[in-house]
């Protein structure tokens, strides 16, 4: 049969694989590596910490002159490597665009046989964040008095997302952009005023629609933050 046939000989390729390519398997004789990290840097210090995550996209090597070498993925934690590199001198890099670069977009590094050269590479994007909560008194400003409210769906685009059950929600290293989000009132639910007062106490949904927009912008290099879009929500 042919799809026994064909399990046959995946288990022969795997088992062929494991006995000539220990897992171990230093690069190729006389070759070099380049490994790092490509990650958001948090807080733009310019180094990576513990609690900084994977910037999730490539990194190239290049020639001096330019020409590509290899492009790879980072893993979920940012971790790159390239194997098998010739010994010589390169470029590293990666294309960061619509991010705050936190290091240099590309280093050169000296590619070693038997040894592993290291570039890491750091980039801001912004949060968007903000809460819902109950605008009791239907002035579209939150006072002290006022509860958050959990668990509101919002959609932007096709993408769904909520507040938790604490009434937070949190956009995390957004890229530049346009993000316009829907929010969904529960059932007998309406919004409140858009921008009343105080920006940092406003709410920021347009009554008819639902929609709060966030602005993600790089300004001589700088990107900027979005905090407090805020929804408030009256029981009508
Ligand atoms: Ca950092
Ligand atoms: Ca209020």
């Amino acid at each position: 049969m042919v799809g026994r046939n064909g399990v046959l000989l995946l288990a022969g390729v795997l088992a062929c694989s494991v006995a000539v390519f220990p897992a171990q398997a230093p690069s190729s004789a006389g070759t070099g590596a380049v490994a790092g990290l490509h990650y958001f840097d948090r807080n733009a210090d310019g180094a990576w910490q513990p609690v900084e995550p994977g910037g999730g996209s490539a990194v190239g090597l290049y020639r001096m002159d330019g020409g590509r070498v290899a492009t790879v993925g980072t893993e979920p934690g940012g971790e790159y490597l390239i194997e098998d590199v010739a010994p010589g001198r390169y470029r590293v890099g990666i294309n960061p665009v619509g991010y705050q670069l936190t290091t240099a977009s590309e280093v050169v590094v000296d590619v070693v046989a038997g040894a592993t050269s290291r570039a890491d590479f750091g980039k801001l994007g912004a949060d968007i964040t903000g809460v819902t909560w109950h605008d009791r008194n239907a002035d579209g400003q939150r006072q002290a008095d006022e509860p958050l409210l959990g668990d509101i769906r919002f959609w932007i685009g096709r993408w769904g997302g909520g507040t938790d059950a604490t009434g937070h929600y949190a956009l995390a290293n957004q890229g530049t952009g346009t993000y316009p989000l829907r929010f969904v009132a529960p059932e007998g639910i309406r919004f409140s005023p858009k921008n009343a007062g105080a920006p940092a106490t406003d709410s920021d949904a347009d009554p008819s629609t639902g929609i709060a927009t966030a602005v993600v912008a790089l300004t001589d290099g700088r990107i900027n933050q979005v905090p407090n879009l805020d929804i408030g929500l009256v029981a009508e």
